[in-house]
């Protein structure tokens, strides 16, 4: 039975942890690096251990500080939130060796959807939509004589990558010899894996996710869509739910599919399984994330749910409670990131918050792991904050966060609070037709 979570994060997710084990009546420890020593998580768990200085690399990445910090405390789960090593399938292994509850899928579902090829053909088997595409490329003529099959343009993918890393749109045959040898080295050097592969290129796509929460148990619920097209260099900025785009048929359609395909895999823990949405509406598969996600509280609101005490059970053994006929969504939700940033040049802006007051009111959650006074290191992500407006209608969402957006005070860094205001007061936006296009076209860029 878990009895003290180590929660391996930092920041609002460590936070948003926290929350969920003090709410099940379970023991809670933070670690932190020598720079967030005076961070929220620390002061908001029961105890806290320093696992080394500010670069990640050697604290919140360097496995053995962390199993370390579980051992001396008699921590018994470890919950790894999302980034850092959440997705590292050698680090769940080895935290359960050492007899620790890994909150989160088992290790093999992560390795072989951490793979995109091997992902690519799971999905396929499983009667989810994909788009043209291949296995691993062994040489030059074979991308070719691939690309020639499949129509340009196309993208090359590494298949160690993900999340955007690792990719080149290729135009024609005169470029793709060049593109997929710089691909192949790119991918080995930046994921120590060269494999590389090619789908069909869609111009303007949507990015439209699916939240599974599974057990051990073998019960599986799909609890409906995000709609997260409003992206940045693959940052997303703002995300809703539900997605405006998804007709209720087609939504049905795909929560029936991912059921049982999840079912089948026994995968369990939450899981997120990313879907392009092209200009003709049609979904196609894209990756499956095996963790919880940044984006997760839009989900939370409109199902009425806490995903991450769900998790946590899950991984304790128990039965889920949930059933799929009862996860409508009520209403809409959107999530704004309130970012630490420059607003012309989008460079982070860390240092002191001199002045910091969180909107609220009828409808307004605030998921922040900051206060007045602290000092945002450089050495992270620049997220502070997440506002999360829930209302009846899209419409009384999006009135709800203007308001909560214009109470926001934060002085003393860089906040991209304006950003959000344009983006909510763009008719595009309004009119819920937004592609993953839509921000460099807002930007001028
Ligand atoms: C694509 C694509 C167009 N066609 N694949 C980027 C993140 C990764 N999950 C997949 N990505 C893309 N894959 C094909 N075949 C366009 C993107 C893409 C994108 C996807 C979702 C959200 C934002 C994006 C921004 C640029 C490119």
């Amino acid at each position: 039975m878990i009895k003290k979570v180590l929660i391996a994060n930092r920041g609002e997710i460590a936070l948003r942890v926290i929350r969920a084990c003090k709410e099940l009546g379970l023991k809670t420890v933070a670690v932190h690096s020598e720079v967030d020593a005076e961070a929220l998580h620390v002061r908001f768990a029961d105890e806290a251990v320093c696992i080394g200085p500010a670069n990640p690399r050697l604290s919140y990445l360097h496995v053995p500080a962390i199993i370390a910090a579980a051992e001396i405390t008699g921590a018994n789960a470890i919950h790894p939130g999302y980034g850092f090593l959440s997705e590292n399938a050698e680090f769940a292994e080895t935290a359960q060796k050492c007899k620790l509850t890994w909150i989160g899928p088992p290790p093999d579902a992560m390795r072989a959807w951490g793979d995109k090829v091997t992902a690519r053909t799971n999905a396929a088997r499983f009667g989810l939509p994909m788009l043209p595409g291949t296995g691993v490329l062994q040489s030059p003529e074979h991308a070719l004589s691939e690309a020639r099959r499949i129509g340009f343009p196309i993208i090359l993918k590494a298949s160690g990558g993900g999340g955007g890393r690792g990719m080149k749109i290729v135009r024609d045959e005169a470029s793709l010899t060049a593109a997929f040898l710089t691909a192949r080295e790119e991918a080995m050097a930046g994921f120590k894996n060269p494999d590389v592969y090619l789908e069909r290129y869609v111009e303007k796509p949507k990015h439209i996710e699916f939240q599974i929460v599974a057990d051990k148990h073998g019960n599986v619920v799909i609890a409906g869509e995000r709609e997260c097209s409003i992206q940045r260099r693959h940052q997303k900025v703002l995300e809703e739910a539900p997605s405006p785009s998804l007709s209720q048929e087609a939504r049905e359609r795909m929560i029936v599919l991912l059921q049982r395909a999840v079912r089948e895999t026994g995968y369990y823990s939450l899981g997120t399984v990313e879907f392009l949405m092209d200009e003709r509406g049609e979904l196609y598969f894209m990756e499956m994330n095996t963790r919880v996600q940044v984006e997760h509280p839009v989900t939370e609101m409109v199902m009425g749910m806490d995903l991450v005490a769900e998790q946590i059970l899950i991984a304790n053994g128990a039965k889920m409670a949930i059933e799929q006929s009862k996860l409508v969504a009520r209403g809409h939700a959107i999530e704004c990131r309130i970012n630490a940033e420059d607003a012309r040049t989008f460079a982070p802006s860390p240092g002191k918050i001199t002045e910091y007051h969180p909107p609220g009111g009828v409808g307004i959650r605030v998921d922040s792991g900051v206060y007045g006074g602290w000092r945002v290191p450089p050495n992270y992500d620049s997220l502070l904050a997440k506002v999360i407006a829930h209302a009846p209608t899209r419409k009384q969402a999006i009135a709800r966060m203007r308001r909560a957006l214009d109470e926001f005070i934060c002085e003393g860094v860089k906040v991209n609070t304006e950003l959000h205001k344009r983006i909510l007061d763009a008719p595009e936006f309004q009119k819920g037709d937004v592609s993953t296009r839509f921000l460099e076209q807002l930007l001028g860029t």
